[in-house]
């Protein structure tokens, strides 16, 4: 473990301002961090949809706090994912989309939320979409798959490994594949196809969705997947029960640490690629798979939401419901989200989506709720994943070394609780390029090429220019007007801090 941690357990200071009469301190609240996957600014009612209905999470937000300048640190998963759980800007360690068979990139010694808060003697747990590697090389997936979440600070883990469109398309729970028939040993590969399963590319007519070359791989459950697999065939997950599978996981990890404080990742797959509804809420949108997954995605959140309620657990459990990414309709798969989408605007106002360095990409939905501590309400600070490490730290009362931990993670526990509008001043932006956004002003670094190839045929904006851009946020929120060439000064000052933040 790393050195030079001081904690306590005991935190009446932080909760000064909530101490009741008698002046023991408040109990310490539960901490549950549901995030979704490639869910745009735009796509919730609470937030101005009106193609879809999110009546859960717009409870959540009529309860709470509603954030319109919440960021994600990347438009892409794994490095969001990363900084959130580390505190520190993933280009640090280089962190990009891992394939499903990738090693854990967080480092074993590094604390991560969820060893920060058993300090403060919380019970974590995560189920979900991991996308952050497993094991040291690649994993064996018929023994023990370490290092995991287990060795980074997880009591418990239900895993999803990669993404749903990669293999192997089985959960892991703790360090092993659930229902793993050993006779039939997993094999993954990501180069070549191995085995006698058939894959996309040469059994189109197997498939229920088309799809790109890249996701021509393995088919699982009619639907072929990025990568190879042989083997395992009894521990295939089935898309459509996502939903059921994860919520009851989520419920019972919450029912067995009601006594306790837990923390909870809940990660779910929604509204990721492949977009596969349950029958129950195939058609509940005009918007085929991708808005009928929205509408499943609020139902699991009001399964949580209601079971914090029956156990007479909400007033006191911190909810931050948010995503890691922007939205993506063609993402590689024929399931018609981009001719189904109306006038649905899946960003809002903002330009850009996933893997786009534009707002799109990277400002968030993202709503928290704790009835106890927090004003119901709408606040514009400007706050970024990356600031869950030491805000939450500071919360439970666990002193951070700052120089070895959780680095770039800002304590903004104040903004988050809505109890100040002050933010962040500075902030880094991670997609195929680097940007900073101070105060209004937006920087993105120019770049040599304007996609990585295989988004070539997509029609994905990912906001990549051979010229710097410059942009004023308060007076051109949709980033049409690059003012670079009229203020040079202020390029030069933002690539300058940038530069600066990132070789720190
Ligand atoms: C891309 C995949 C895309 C998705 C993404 C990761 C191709 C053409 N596209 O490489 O389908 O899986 O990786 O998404 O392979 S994320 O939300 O986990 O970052
Ligand atoms: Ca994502």
């Amino acid at each position: 473990m790393i050195k030079n941690i001081f904690y306590t357990l005991v935190i009446p200071i932080v909760f000064s301002s909530c101490q009741q009469k008698n002046t023991s301190p408040v109990k310490k609240p539960n901490i549950i961090i549901i995030y979704a996957d490639d869910l745009g600014y735009g796509d919730l009612s609470c937030y101005g949809a009106s193609a879809v209905q999110t009546t859960h999470i717009d409870r959540l937000a009529a309860e709470g706090l509603r954030f319109t300048n919440a960021y994600s640190e990347a438009s892409t998963c794994t490095p969001s994912r990363y900084a959130m759980l580390t505190g520190r800007y993933a280009f640090r360690n280089d962190a990009a989309i891992l394939p499903g068979d990738a090693p854990l990139i967080i480092e074993p010694d590094r604390e991560t939320l969820a060893s920060m808060l058993k300090k403060a003697g919380y019970t974590a747990g995560v189920v979900g979409k991991w996308h952050l590697g497993l094991g040291n090389g690649s994993p064996d997936w018929n023994a023990d798959i370490k290092p995991g979440p287990l060795e980074i600070g997880f009591d418990y883990s239900f895993l999803l490994p990669a993404t749903a469109d990669r293999v192997p398309t089985v959960y892991v729970e703790n360090s092993r594949v659930v229902d793993l028939d050993h006779r039939d040993p997993i094999q993954v590969d990501y180069n070549k196809k191995i085995g006698k399963d058939p894959i996309g590319l040469e059994h189109p007519k197997m498939l229920k969705m088309a799809a790109d070359t890249q996701h021509s791989g393995t088919i699982v459950n009619g639907v072929s997947r990025i990568g190879y697999m042989t083997g395992g065939h009894q521990a295939y997950w089935k898309d459509e029960d996502f939903a059921d599978v994860f919520t009851d996981k989520a419920k019972a990890f919450i029912h067995q640490h009601q006594n306790e404080p837990f923390f909870l990742y809940y990660a779910l797959p929604h509204i990721h690629v492949p977009r596969m509804p349950n029958n129950k809420y195939v058609g509940t949108t005009n918007m085929g798979p991708r808005g009928d997954l929205i509408v499943e995605m609020d139902a699991m959140v009001g399964e949580i939401m209601k079971t914090l309620k029956d156990l007479n657990l909400d007033k006191n459990t911190f909810v931050i419901f948010s995503s890691d990414n922007g939205p993506v309709l063609d993402d590689g798969y024929g399931d018609h989200a981009e001719e189904l989408i109306g006038n649905h605007k899946p960003a809002g106002i903002y330009r850009g989506g996933k893997y786009s360095a534009f707002e799109g990409g990277l400002r968030m939905p993202m709503i928290v709720r704790w009835p106890n501590e927090i004003q119901p309400g709408i606040s514009d600070a400007v706050i970024n994943q990356i600031d869950f490490f030491a805000s939450l730290a500071n919360l439970t009362g666990v002193k951070i070394d700052r120089e070895t931990i959780a680095p770039d993670s800002e304590n903004l526990l104040d903004a988050l609780t809505g109890k100040s509008k002050e933010g962040r001043r500075v902030m880094l932006q991670e997609s195929f390029t680097m940007a900073i956004r101070k105060e209004n002003w937006k920087y993105i670094e120019p770049v040599s090429k304007k996609t990585p190839d295989w988004l070539d045929n997509k029609t994905v904006e990912t906001g990549l220019q051979q010229e710097p851009q410059l942009y004023d946020l308060k007076h051109d929120p949709r980033e049409q007007r690059n003012l670079a060439g009229k203020y040079p000064d202020k390029v030069a000052e933002l690539a300058g801090k940038l530069k600066e933040i990132m070789e720190k």
